[in-house]
């Protein structure tokens, strides 16, 4: 059974979206993927946020630009809502800011890039669930082997001058 949905607000999220997928898939999350916009297909959008709780466990939005889904999304369930939205260059980045300034009572919360957002969700999920919280143990882990790993080759000038 699945245990995130991801809703994208476009087909065009669609390859940062793939992204996270792959990154869910190597934390053993199953999840599922809709599309739908808060601008553009409010009633299905809500549909979905609302059928949501019965299904899943934690929703990632991914809407650019000006990012109403996430909001919208956190306003009408009680599930953790994870905005990711994907970078983009208009405005120097600043229509992030869709994505963090919420008005009270509504708190997605905003995470940068797509193996982060995965992450996030399984940090949740891991709360109550073992065997993912065993597979984060690993993740953590090899994360530190790599840090390590690098550090072995670098130090003490061994470093090949290019
Ligand atoms: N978007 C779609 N409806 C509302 C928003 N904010 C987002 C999409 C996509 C970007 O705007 O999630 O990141 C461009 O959408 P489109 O529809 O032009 O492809």
């Amino acid at each position: 059974m699945s245990k995130v949905l991801i809703i994208m607000g476009s087909g065009s999220d669609l390859p940062y979206c793939e992204e996270i997928s792959i990154a869910l898939d190597e934390l053993k999350l199953p999840h599922s993927l809709r599309v739908a916009s808060a601008h553009k297909t409010p009633e299905e959008a809500l549909k979905i946020v609302r059928e949501a709780a019965d299904k899943f466990k934690v929703i990632i939005t991914v809407a650019g630009l000006s990012d109403s889904l996430s909001g919208f999304a956190a306003a009408n369930t009680t599930l953790p809502v994870i905005a990711a939205p994907p970078l983009s260059k208009n405005f120097s980045g600043m229509d992030i800011l869709s994505s963090l300034s919420m008005p009270r009572g509504v708190a997605p919360m905003t995470v940068l890039g797509a193996s982060q957002a995965a992450l996030a969700a399984a940090k949740i999920i891991a709360l109550s669930d073992k065997n993912i919280e065993i597979t984060l143990e690993k993740s953590l882990e090899t994360s530190a082997l790599r840090v390590r790993d690098m550090d072995e080759k670098v130090r003490d000038g061994k470093r090949k001058k290019t």
